[in-house]
């Protein structure tokens, strides 16, 4: 009998069990437009034990980590079979992130790995890394998920082993289970956040693309960017219009980035993005939100000023530090929506509003004017409301 096996193993369980089951408590009272949550939904420390460990005393008779988990983050969600459900991006220490999916019945705690990993069918020219599936169940019928397949740039210069590709890899599936992989999104600029949007426009599918310049720098690409394309078996950009841009002095001014497929409500299509700039820190990435036209999701009809959410607490910390992250939110049938975001690239959490909220923040908060004097113009004219408001009560 191995004593050391087995009392290590049934604390790892006790721990793990304790994590799973943990609840989460709403912390309040919030700022009216979303709540976060006490704890983390998803982390590499929910990986089941049997990824990370060889279970047999035989042969592994120290019950050493065999499989190391580095992180859980940036999930796709989507409600499916009454249960709420992300697609996580995984990576394990070797670097390599792939795609696990994590359960809960009630969105907000209780999250739990799927036994096996998604496994995504290589195509000729394989990638070396995935991540950042955006999840669209579209008209057609299928689940489509795109996410960023990244290979070594052929062009690197001799000793060079960082320059990477960044193209849009796209699977579908009906089941969650079995993914037909389908050739990679051709683009002239190299892609990543590329997210398609859930109903045909004039026929057509639609995706929100982000043209970049570099594997990093999306340099003059513009911004988020729309494209409509005819067939996803053979997905190709032709015409790319910038529906969403960045501007100079503004928390997006570096670049951005579509998080998951709008969702539709009466008053237009709600977005959630993510946007960066940089700082004397490095590259400081929010969230934020805009608005589009039901008539046509390609048209603006409004975008609150600065972000909806910043790092804060404990989130600011990880293996890339001051990041938010999203391509994943979920609305339910009674309004309430759970937007999954991720922090520093390390761990899932969740904020939950409802659609009324996010179109009164969209709708009714003031847009960005661009200068201070304009920022103090829009603040005095809250104040002066304010003051007027409350001298008549
Ligand atoms: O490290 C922060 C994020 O960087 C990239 O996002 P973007 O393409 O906008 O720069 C992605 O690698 C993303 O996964 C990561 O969270």
């Amino acid at each position: 009998m191995n004593t050391l096996f087995n009392e290590r193993l049934l604390q790892l369980e006790k721990a793990h069990t304790a994590l799973l089951t943990r609840s989460n408590k709403k912390i309040l009272p919030g700022n009216g437009v979303f709540d976060r949550y006490e704890f983390p939904v998803l982390t590499a420390e929910h990986a089941p034990l049997f990824w990370r460990y060889d279970l047999n005393p035989q042969s592994n008779p120290y019950l050493q980590e065999r499989f190391g988990i580095n992180a859980a983050f940036n999930a796709g969600a989507m409600k499916y079979k009454g249960k709420y459900v992300l697609v996580a991006r995984v990576e394990g220490y070797d670097r390599k992130s792939f795609f696990a999916i994590a359960e809960s019945p009630n969105g907000i705690d209780n999250f739990k790995f799927w036994d096996y990993p998604v496994t995504i069918p290589q195509i000729e020219d394989p990638e070396t890394n995935v991540y950042d599936m955006r999840l669209t169940s579209h008209e057609d019928g299928w689940i489509y998920g795109i996410f960023c397949a990244e290979r070594k740039d052929p062009s690197a210069a001799s000793g060079d082993l960082s320059s990477a590709i960044a193209a849009a890899g796209i699977v579908r599936t009906r089941d969650m289970l079995a993914w037909e992989r389908l050739p990679d999104l051709k683009s002239a600029s190299q892609q990543r956040n590329v997210v398609l949007h859930p109903e045909f426009i004039r026929g057509k599918y639609a995706l929100y693309t982000r043209p970049q310049e570099g594997f990093i720098e999306a340099g003059k690409g513009g911004g988020i960017g729309w494209a409509l394309i005819d067939d996803m078996t053979h997905a190709q950009i032709g015409e790319e219009k910038i529906i969403n841009h960045r501007y100079y002095h503004t928390i997006k001014e570096v670049k951005n980035g579509e998080g998951p497929h709008p969702i539709k409500t009466p008053r237009g299509w709600l977005h959630l993005a993510h946007g960066v700039r940089g700082c004397a820190a490095g590259l400081r990435y929010v969230l934020y939100m805009y608005m589009t036209s039901l008539d046509d999701p390609s048209r603006m009809i409004a975008e609150p000023a600065g972000y909806l959410m910043a790092p804060v607490g404990e989130e600011r910390i990880g293996d890339v530090s001051n990041v938010l992250f999203t391509n994943g939110w979920i609305a339910d049938e009674d309004g309430v929506v759970y937007l999954y975001y991720a922090s520093s690239d390390t761990r899932m959490h969740v904020a939950t509003s409802s659609i009324d909220r996010l179109v009164d923040y969209c709708l009714n908060t003031p847009s960005d004017g661009y200068f201070s004097a304009a920022s103090v113009e829009t603040l005095k004219k809250i104040i002066r409301k304010n003051k007027e408001y409350l001298s008549k009560k």
